[in-house]
């Protein structure tokens, strides 16, 4: 099992509902160490250079308007397969979709609300955790 690093964000919708704790509480009963983490509010240029990916699509306004809306928490976790194993316990995109006893089921409204994000790949979360934190900022655990 390889010991990887993953990006989190628990979205507007969740922290406003005060769900942050809750939602930690699933990484950690997951294995996922949380090793950075701080609460920001976006700007509107940071929200599109994270979501840039996804520049062209419809609901692009939507989501950034979303995402700078309130403040968010992100985190970076780390732990095995933890790209994987993050993206399971998250659950699908649509929370309709989404498996029961996952974030998504859990905790959010809708597709457009969706409560947290998870990196899809070792690549992305490579690209997602340095939009975010800098090295010095990364606790690995020692223990
Ligand atoms: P993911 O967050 O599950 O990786 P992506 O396809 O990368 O899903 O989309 C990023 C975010 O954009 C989603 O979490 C969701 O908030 C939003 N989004 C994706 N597809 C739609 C859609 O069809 N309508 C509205 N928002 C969407």
């Amino acid at each position: 099992m390889a010991i990887e690093r993953t990006f989190s964000i628990i979205k507007p919708d969740a922290v406003a509902k005060n769900n942050i704790g809750a939602i930690y509480n699933r990484f950690e009963t997951a294995g996922l160490k949380i090793i950075a983490s701080k609460i920001v509010h976006l700007s509107k240029e940071q929200a599109e250079g994270f979501y840039a990916e996804h520049s062209e699509r419809p609901f692009f306004g939507a989501l950034v308007a979303f995402m700078t809306s309130g403040p968010i928490m992100v985190q970076t976790l780390e732990g095995e397969n933890a790209v994987l194993a993050h993206r399971e316990i998250l659950g699908a995109t649509n929370p309709a979709d989404a498996a029961p006893g996952t974030i998504r089921a859990d905790f959010a409204e809708s597709i457009d609300e969706n409560a947290a994000h998870g990196s899809d790949s070792v690549e992305s979360a490579q690209r997602e955790v340095a939009y975010f934190f800098s090295t010095e900022e990364l606790c690995p655990r020692t223990r």
